[in-house]
Order: C-alpha cells, then sequence, then structure tokens
C-alpha cells in the first residue's frame, strides 16, 4: 500500500522520504508518484486532482470518509461510500437545500435533481443505475433517490408516499441475511416513477427480476421470521403457525435473529403497508396461509416403502398443515408429491418417486408457491401505484439489482447474479467510456482515446451460441445421464481456449470477471437449472380451495415458455429465463439517459469508520472509475447542437451578425463570453463544451430573462 511524505533527497535511483508518520525510509525513486497539494484535499471531484494515480483517489476518497463526506462525483459518476451508520444528510432539509441548488456538495439527491430536471427541460426518459458489490449500498441509495424523487413529485401524500411505503414489502419478500450484507437483495428489480407533464408524479411500476435461491445454512427471507415472530395469537391458531426453529426451512442455517432488527416489529409495518397498496383482510389472510404452508411443507418427511427405495409422505402434522393451508385434502397432497405418472399407451399410470426425487418435488413446489406469492404481491403493488392508467408522460427509472459475489464457495446463484453484473458493467462502459469517445469521433473533434477494459469479451463467453456457458450448459440440462461432471468436462472442452475462462479440476471452473476471477463449482447446476415442476404439482394445485393457488397454477398454464413437465421432458431452464428478463431490463434502459452510481463497500465487517485501502481500491479499479475519470477531466461533458445552442442563447448577442446560421450564431457567442478556444470544440453538428463553460451563459440568460419579466410586470402594473 501507499503512503505519504516528503522526498528529503534523490540520489540516482533512489530516493529518501519522511513519512507523515515520522519514518524516514529509503524507496526505489521510480515508485514515488506525486501527492496533490493541499488546496486539492478532499475535492468534490476527482476530475480536479492535479495528479490522477491511484494513491490519490484513494487518499481524497478516504479523508472525505473520514468527514462523513460519504458522496464524491467522478466525472458524471457518484460514487457513494457505504458509511455502515447514519449520516444525518437526508432530511427535509437537505432534500431542500439540493433543490434550490443551495449546495454543490456531491449527494445522491443532486443526481435525482439532475436526472428529473433533464427530464423535464429536454423531455427524456432518465435511468439512475446503480452498482456495486453485495453489501455496498445499492439498495440504501435506491430508496433516498426515491425520497428526493417522490419530495419533488408532489410532497409526502398520495402515490409518492405509496412508492416508498411499499419498499418495506419488497424487502421482507425479496431480502435476506447474508454473509456479507444483513439485507442482501436476492432478486433484481427496476422501479420507474411516473410523471405529469408539470412534473408531479402520477404513479410507478415495478419490474422484477428472478430470485436467486439462497446458498445452503444461510438464513431464509426476512418474511418467514416476520410471520413467526409477528403473527397475533388468532392468526397462530388459524395457520397452526410454530415458532421459527421448528422450521426445517428455517433452521438450516443457525441464525434466526439479526442483530438490532425486531422481527415481530417489522411485521405490523409489513401489515401497515399491505393495507396503503389495497390488499385486503382476506387477501393478507391468504398471503400468510401460502407462507406458512411453505414452512410446513419443509417439515414434511417421507418413509421408504420398498426395495427399490421408493417413498411415500408421511401423514403427520406437517402433511395435513399444508395441505389445509393450500386448500386439499391430505392424501391429494401425499400424491401429488409422491408420484409421477407416464404415458404407458393410453394410459397414463402412476409411478412412485424415490427418496431423493420426492425431496426434489416436495421443495420445487415450495419454491413455486413462494416465487408466485412474490410475483403476485409486485402485480398487486403495480395496480395500486398505477390506478390502472397507462402511463404516457415521462418517467424516471432507478435500477437495483444483487451486486456482484465471489464467496469461498460460488454455485449456480453466484453464477447468475454476476453474469447479471457484467451485463451492467457493459452498460456502463458503453455509455461512459465507449459512446462517449464515438461521439467526438463522429463529430470530428480532436481528440486523443483512452483505451479501457471492455469486458465484451466475457459477456461472449456467457452468451455466445453455440458454445457460450449458457448454451452448453442448456444443452447438457436437457441431454440424458448428464451430471455436474459431464458439464464440467464440456465446458472445458469447448472454452479452454478462451482467455476468460479457466478449467480447473473436477467439477470446477473460472470465470476472469471485471470484478476479478471467480470459481465456481457445478455442483447442482444442472437441477438448478432444471428447476423441474412435476404436472402432478400444478394439478394439485389448480384444484385446490383457496384463490391464491388456483391462480398460481393457471399462470402457469398460461405460459407457454415455462412449460409444465414431468420429470423428464425439456423445458426453459432457469439460466435462460434469467436471461430473458435481464434483457428486458437492459433493454428498457437503452431508451434513458442514465446516470451511474457506483456504491463501494469501504470494509468487509459491515463497520463505521473502517476504510480498507486495498478493497477500495479493486472496486474503483474493477468499475473503470479510473478511465471514467480520464475521459472526462479531457473531455467535453457539455454539447448542444448548433442550432439548440443559438436559439438558446442567440438573443443574447449584443451585436447583430451578418449571417443568421446557427453556426455563425455561436461562433459570435462564444466570442462575446469570451470563452478560450481550449474550453470548447466545434464539431460537424454540435458543439463540445468543457465542464462549467455552460455556467456564464445560463447565468447571463436567466438574468436577460427576469429582467424582461420585471418589465413586463412594471408595465402591467402601471395598465392597472
Ligand atoms: V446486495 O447486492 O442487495 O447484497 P446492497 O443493496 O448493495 O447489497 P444495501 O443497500 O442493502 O447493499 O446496504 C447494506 C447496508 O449498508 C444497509 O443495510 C445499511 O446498514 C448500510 N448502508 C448502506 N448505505 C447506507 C447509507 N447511505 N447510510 C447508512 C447505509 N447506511
Ligand atoms: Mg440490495
Amino acid at each position: 500500500m501507499w503512503a505519504s511524505g516528503t522526498v528529503q533527497s534523490t540520489s540516482g535511483e533512489e530516493s529518501i522520504v519522511s513519512l507523515s508518520n515520522g519514518n524516514v525510509i529509503k524507496v526505489c525513486t521510480s515508485q514515488l508518484l506525486p501527492a496533490n497539494p493541499g488546496i486539492l484535499e478532499g475535492v468534490n471531484d476527482l476530475i480536479q486532482l492535479s495528479y490522477l494515480n491511484e494513491p490519490s483517489v484513494l487518499h481524497n476518497l478516504k479523508r472525505r470518509y473520514s468527514h462523513d463526506m460519504i458522496y464524491s462525483k467522478a466525472g458524471p459518476v457518484l460514487i457513494a461510500v457505504n458509511p455502515f451508520k447514519d449520516v444525518q444528510i437526508y432530511g427535509k432539509d437537505f432534500v431542500t437545500s439540493y433543490r434550490e441548488k443551495a449546495t454543490d456538495s456531491p449527494h445522491v439527491f443532486a443526481m435525482a435533481d439532475n436526472a428529473y430536471n433533464e427530464m423535464m427541460n429536454d423531455g427524456l426518459n432518465q435511468s439512475i443505475i446503480i452498482s456495486g458489490e453485495s453489501g455496498a449500498g445499492k439498495t440504501e441509495t435506491a430508496k433516498f433517490a426515491m425520497q428526493y424523487l417522490a419530495s419533488l413529485g408532489g410532497g409526502y401524500g398520495g402515490k409518492e408516499c405509496k412508492i416508498l411505503r411499499t419498499h418495506c414489502i419488497l424487502e421482507a419478500f425479496g431480502n435476506a441475511k447474508t454473509s456479507r450484507n444483513d439485507n442482501s437483495s436476492r432478486f433484481g428489480k427496476l422501479i420507474d416513477i411516473h410523471f405529469t407533464a408539470s412534473g408531479k408524479i402520477s404513479g410507478a411500476n415495478i419490474q422484477t427480476c428472478k430470485h436467486v435461491q439462497l446458498a445452503a445454512g444461510e438464513r431464509s427471507y426476512h418474511i418467514f421470521y416476520q410471520l413467526c415472530a409477528g403473527a397475533s395469537p388468532a392468526l397462530r391458531e388459524r395457520l397452526n403457525l410454530k415458532m421459527a426453529n421448528e422450521y426445517n426451512y428455517l433452521v438450516q442455517s443457525d441464525c434466526l435473529v439479526i442483530n438490532g432488527v425486531d422481527d415481530g416489529q417489522k411485521f405490523q409495518k409489513l401489515k401497515e403497508a399491505f393495507d396503503i397498496v389495497q390488499i385486503c383482510k382476506e387477501e393478507q389472510e391468504q398471503v400468510f396461509a401460502m407462507l406458512a404452508a411453505v414452512l410446513w411443507l419443509g417439515n414434511i418427511s417421507f418413509q421408504v416403502i420398498d426395495k427399490e427405495n421408493h417413498v411415500e409422505a408421511l401423514a403427520d402434522e406437517a402433511l395435513t398443515s399444508a395441505a389445509t393451508l393450500i386448500g386439499c385434502a391430505p392424501h391429494e397432497l401425499m400424491q401429488a408429491i409422491s408420484t409421477y405418472r407416464i404415458q404407458v399407451g393410453k394410459d397414463r399410470i402412476a409411478k412412485k418417486l424415490t427418496l431423493q426425487q420426492a425431496i426434489g418435488t416436495r421443495d420445487a413446489l415450495a419454491k413455486f408457491i413462494y416465487a408466485s406469492l412474490f410475483d403476485w404481491l409486485v402485480e398487486q403493488i403495480n395496480k395500486s401505484l398505477e390506478a390502472g392508467k397507462k402511463h404516457i408522460g415521462r418517467s424516471i427509472s432507478i435500477l437495483d439489482i444483487y451486486g456482484f459475489e465471489s464467496l469461498k464457495k460460488n454455485s449456480f446463484e453466484q453464477f447468475c447474479i454476476n453474469y447479471a453484473n457484467e451485463r451492467l458493467q457493459q452498460h456502463f462502459n458503453r455509455h461512459l467510456l465507449k459512446l462517449e469517445q464515438e461521439e467526438y469521433d463522429l463529430e470530428g473533434i480532436d481528440w486523443s482515446k483512452v483505451v479501457f477494459e471492455d469486458n465484451q469479451e466475457c459477456l461472449d463467453l456467457f452468451e455466445k451460441k453455440p458454445l457460450g456457458i449458457l448454451s452448453l450448459l442448456d444443452e447438457e440440462s436437457n441431454a440424458p445421464n448428464s451430471t455436474d461432471f459431464t458439464l464440467a468436462n464440456k465446458l472445458k472442452q469447448h472454452l479452454n481456449s478462451n482467455s476468460y475462462f479457466k478449467g480447473d479440476r473436477g467439477r470446477a471452473f473460472g470465470v476472469l470477471h471485471f470484478a476479478g476471477e471467480v470459481h465456481y463449482d457445478t455442483n447442482g447446476f444442472l437441477d438448478k437449472n432444471r428447476d423441474p415442476l412435476s404436472s402432478e404439482v400444478v394439478q394439485l394445485l389448480s384444484s385446490c380451495d383457496s384463490q391464491l393457488p388456483q391462480l398460481f397454477a393457471k399462470k402457469m398454464f398460461n405460459q407457454p415458455l415455462q412449460s409444465v413437465t414431468s420429470l423428464d421432458t425439456t423445458m426453459q431452464s432457469v439460466a435462460l429465463q434469467f436471461k430473458g428478463q435481464l434483457f428486458k431490463l437492459m433493454h428498457q434502459l437503452e431508451s434513458t439517459r442514465p446516470h451511474f452510481i457506483c456504491c463501494i463497500k469501504p470494509n468487509s465487517k459491515q463497520l463505521p469508520g473502517t476504510y480498507e485501502e486495498d478493497l477500495v481500491l479493486q472496486q474503483l479499479r474493477c468499475c473503470g472509475i479510473f478511465e471514467v475519470i480520464r475521459i472526462s477531466r479531457s473531455g467535453y461533458p457539455t454539447r448542444m447542437t448548433h442550432q439548440a445552442f443559438s436559439e438558446r442563447y442567440g438573443f443574447l448577442l449584443s451585436e447583430p451578425i451578418v449571417s443568421q446560421d446557427s453556426l455563425s450564431i455561436s461562433v459570435a457567442l462564444l466570442k462575446q463570453f469570451n470563452v478560450l478556444p481550449q474550453m470548447y470544440q466545434i464539431g460537424y453538428t454540435k458543439l463540445f463544451l468543457r465542464t462549467g463553460q455552460i455556467s456564464a451563459l445560463e447565468d447571463r440568460r436567466k438574468q436577460v430573462l427576469r429582467g424582461v419579466i420585471e418589465v413586463q410586470k412594471y408595465f402591467r402594473g402601471h395598465r392597472a
């Protein structure tokens, strides 16, 4: 790591340096990097640094962080370093001061304000895209952005308030405690906030991206613990609900409570949120019944009934409770999870399952109910936020997905998550590094290119057909007699020559992600990718007495892609569904003007006041921040077509000019306002200006317009 100091003397290759802590050391001169002058300590925007080396950037961020200035800019990108404590910078006074532009200190509010203004001024849809590792602060940042937009778009009544309050529903059902984050999002979401032409919030829409399962041994989704801790005695009675430690699905991890979190209290908040989005009491009761059913399903056990290891579910409290809760007879449930049917000639014959198959079927049923319940809830929230109207105005979309994960043992879940992050990074690279430079080329601007690490090749490794990981995974998932070993071998056989792929020993393989090398264990990949749901189970749900199971089954039947199958036929795999949903989200983002926020995790212990330089550096490098700074510093962030420029400022010209074309007017304006030649470039169709140059013109314009209004007022007053 680095330390700051003063060079005392240099002789040849060596220098004597006295460090700030008093020590004097001898170092190799070529390893010294210049530090920035004191006046630049803790600058708002990293592009202002005179010396742009890694230690300077790190030092600057650390310095700000130690003063609770968790936000900094890197050109157009907002960097947010997770404080892991409450910092008092989100109150109404802060909203007001950002709204009135009374401060220029970087903040998520400033970013949201900027997006809002651009939407209002240019009529373009905007997006706020938040990236960062698991636990870096994406979800919290997204909430603050929403809070700000809600306060702009109409105060704290009505819809705005609803959008914020519903978040606890999504978190209860979609988040869980993991080893890296006590409140880790296990689903991706894109929230579109819709505005009327006058800039008031008119509604919102939430799109989600598939849940990823939790790793073995991790606490499950918050909602289960909230229900167990917070249900009233009467509700417990109706659901035959036990304490969390009596359910198999919940005791797989030994963590039943989270430090500083009161699950019972959260349950009360959740019920209030249900009321707010108009999920009526009967429906709420059904939601809780589905959750209890899932928990009881996990307690169902099987007994072996013959030599071939075939099994039957035990007719005990777990089976009866689960059956009652989903609304069927116990023997029907028993049948559905202990047998499958095969077609023999014209008949369908029931065959018994083996223990492993039966457990798989039972768990698949539980997962299906849970996933359907989540989708149903999102649908209800959307209905209540949009009030049935089709949206035609403008919108700001906020993207918050699961962050990059590299654990000791990485499985299918991490594989999906990291693939999603690879896609997201591509969007970032394309907009901030690639398109930016392409536009300079296209406009004939004099420009020295900044090289950057493109992650296209890594994406190709995943997506190429037929020889990418996703295609090969699917092929193997559908192949007879395939195992996790045959999958690993197949990947190695076809991909070993790819420099982003590492063939490991045995079942493992590695990928060189933009954020670092990750090794995956293929154990369970095929099963998780197939995620088979037997037709027995879907039939059972469709014949249930309760409304929700019927609805879930109907949805399944109506979905052409996700076919219902018996255990042996093919269907669309989890990885492909995941890719489809991801593409849909990314596609939607393409038509918006993006604003990027990079969240940084300053330590891996979730502690306040702890800044681990190497960890921060690795994250900054991975998300391409240094390249962004270099491009922005030498770039021209303000750009306007000659026409737009001349129309907006033309009236400020003090002397009339001969030719009235927009280019001539623009040039005359630049001259009149003394914009120095190194501060702008004239492209074929657009004018490019360096940071800060437009403000003098804007100020003048405002002044003149205000003058005009004053004069009008004066005249109006006189006429009256
Ligand atoms: V994951 O990919 O969903 O696992 P996130 O979403 O990046 O992850 P999250 O927003 O959940 O991380 O933040 C983790 C924790 O950091 C939160 O629970 C807070 O305790 C803490 N945090 C994050 N941002 C802030 C903040 N601006 N102020 C205070 C914060 N605490
Ligand atoms: Mg999150």
